[in-house]
């Protein structure tokens, strides 16, 4: 068999994707990365990341802050969006300008035009995971979100409907966006694990050996 066909029948098949599940690999290049994580040094200095409660009163692993006018939050009271940091008592900052845009081109792209209000920041350690769930706490949901990845490798498990559904496996690496849009937009998900060791550079905004998801979203 010539090589060249060899080559084509072992490489990886770009996964075929559902309706309203759109993944843009390598979307955003070293450039405008760094533009976003240096801007996110300034949310997290306004906004410090902190562990969520949930209803029970345990932590989550992950720790999260949030920009935008709405900050989605958890405690022994429950999940809401609520409009200013619970520790400081001040506003969010707002969402970066470049983060914002880079939103706004990917949800176009889509067909999925929004006015983003919020986004949900999770920094995940080497450890770090995400219980499959659904975002249902946003007023309307023919909203996109509109998710960024930054640092090492996810292992995300994008599910259905249901929370039984059969889960798949998708890989989401440093400058991946992932849009969340009509048909797509309420399937369960959730992050399997971090791959340490595979981000392309380290930057003060991005958890040694982790990750750091940005998800935007209009939430009112
Ligand atoms: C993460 N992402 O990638 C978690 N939610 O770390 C999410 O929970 C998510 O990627 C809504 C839409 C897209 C997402
Ligand atoms: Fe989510």
């Amino acid at each position: 068999m010539a090589a060249a066909r060899q080559a084509e029948l072992f490489a990886d098949p770009p996964p075929a994707l559902p309706d309203g599940v759109s993944l843009f690999h390598g979307r955003i290049g070293p450039r405008e990365s760094r533009e976003i994580l240096d801007a996110m040094l300034g949310v997290f200095a306004a906004a410090p990341p902190y562990r969520l409660k949930i209803k029970t009163g345990a932590y989550v692993i992950n720790r999260m802050t949030n920009c935008g006018a709405w900050g989605w939050h958890s405690d022994t009271h429950g999940y809401r969006y609520i409009d200013a940091h619970p520790e400081r008592g001040t506003p969010w900052p707002p969402i970066p300008a470049a983060l914002e845009s880079a939103a706004l081109s990917a949800a176009a792209e889509c067909g999925a035009a929004f006015a983003p209000d919020a986004c949900l920041v999770n920094l995940y350690g080497a450890d770090g995971r995400l219980n499959l769930h659904q975002d249902h706490d946003e007023a309307d949901f023919t909203w996109p979100i509109v998710s960024f990845s930054f640092g090492a490798d996810a292992v995300f498990a994008l599910g259905g409907g249901k929370r039984r559904d059969p889960v798949v496996p998708l890989t989401l690496r440093h400058g991946d966006v992932m849009v969340l849009h009509g048909a797509g937009r309420m399937r369960f998900h959730g992050v399997k694990k971090i791959v340490p060791g595979t981000a392309p550079f380290a930057h003060p905004a991005i958890p040694e050996s982790g990750r750091l998801n940005l998800t935007v979203r209009r939430a009112k």
